[in-house]
């Protein structure tokens, strides 16, 4: 657990820093009861990323990857934000210079309130047309098997972003300023093991910013870590205000 002198020390930074950027990962949402990917309770132990969460699988088999989001999209349905979401809701409050990059798809900064928002990976909430592209949140719990377009009458995918798929390119610009700009980089529950994401504390490092990490474990590259804060992050967090 991280010691009070690490916690003084992350506020005392966090509270002079002008332009603060923040990235989230699955482990923000582990305390809303929102399993990771690669944790010991992971998604992916059930079932292998590489089968499900590429443009390959949705052709070869929509409907075996429709089961697998709506059973996501179930058990999220049931879930809400914890106190790490709310802090950062209040952290958009305080700085005038802010913004949240997430990977999550779960939606839950979103509705814990936050708007300086880019959700990289796209919402599991949100479906698209394959056929004419109409992007529509869609809250049903279970989807049809295979969803179609109101419009076209194409078959609808989850507007997310999957393995091998390119992100948004609004997404890539917006991440890329506002990590050049920030100078402190807050980076809270990721493994930082998925590209473009795992890149971008050593983007906020070649501009001198301060990186701090949240997390359970150590991530792969502590060599880009100023202050690493061992800890859940509903209870970390909310100490840094
Ligand atoms: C792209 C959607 C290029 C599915 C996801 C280099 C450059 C570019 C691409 C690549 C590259 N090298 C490799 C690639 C390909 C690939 C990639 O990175 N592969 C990895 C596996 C090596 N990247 C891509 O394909 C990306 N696309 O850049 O393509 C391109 C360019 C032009 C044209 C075409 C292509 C797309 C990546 C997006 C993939 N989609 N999700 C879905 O979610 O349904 S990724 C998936 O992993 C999730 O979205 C998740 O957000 C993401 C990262 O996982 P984490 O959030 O870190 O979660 P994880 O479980 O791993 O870790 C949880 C952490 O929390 C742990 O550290 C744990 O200790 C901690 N924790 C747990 N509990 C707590 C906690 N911490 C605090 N408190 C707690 N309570
Ligand atoms: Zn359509």
């Amino acid at each position: 657990m991280a010691t009070d002198d690490q916690i003084l020390l992350a506020r005392t930074h966090l509270a002079s820093a002008r332009n603060v950027t923040v990235l989230t990962g699955a482990g923000i949402s582990a305390d809303s009861g929102v399993p990771t990917f690669r944790g010991a309770d992971g998604l992916w132990r059930t079932y292998r990323a590489e089968d499900l969460a590429t443009p390959e699988a949705f052709a070869r088999d929509p409907r075996l990857v429709w089961e697998w989001y709506n059973w996501r999209r179930e058990l999220i349905a049931t879930k809400s934000p914890n106190p790490a979401h709310e802090a950062l809701v209040e952290l958009e409050r305080r700085k005038k210079q802010f913004w949240l990059i997430t990977q999550n798809v779960d939606g839950l900064h979103r509705a814990a309130g936050s708007r300086q928002l880019s959700e990289i990976h796209g919402n599991i909430w949100r479906v698209r047309c394959t056929g004419c592209g109409e992007i529509s949140e869609n809250r049903e719990v279970p989807l049809p098997l295979l969803p179609m377009c109101g419009r076209c009458h194409a078959l609808l995918r989850p507007h997310i972003v999957w393995f091998g798929e390119s992100l948004r390119e609004e997404d890539l610009h917006r991440c890329d300023e506002v990590l050049r700009d920030c100078d402190l980089l807050l980076v809270i529950g990721t493994s930082g093991v998925v590209y473009p994401a795992a890149g971008y504390a050593s983007v906020a490092k070649e501009v001198g910013a301060l990186v701090i990490e949240i997390n359970l474990e150590t991530t792969p590259r502590p060599d880009l870590v100023d202050l690493s804060l061992q800890g859940r992050a509903k209870d970390v967090v909310p100490l840094l205000l």
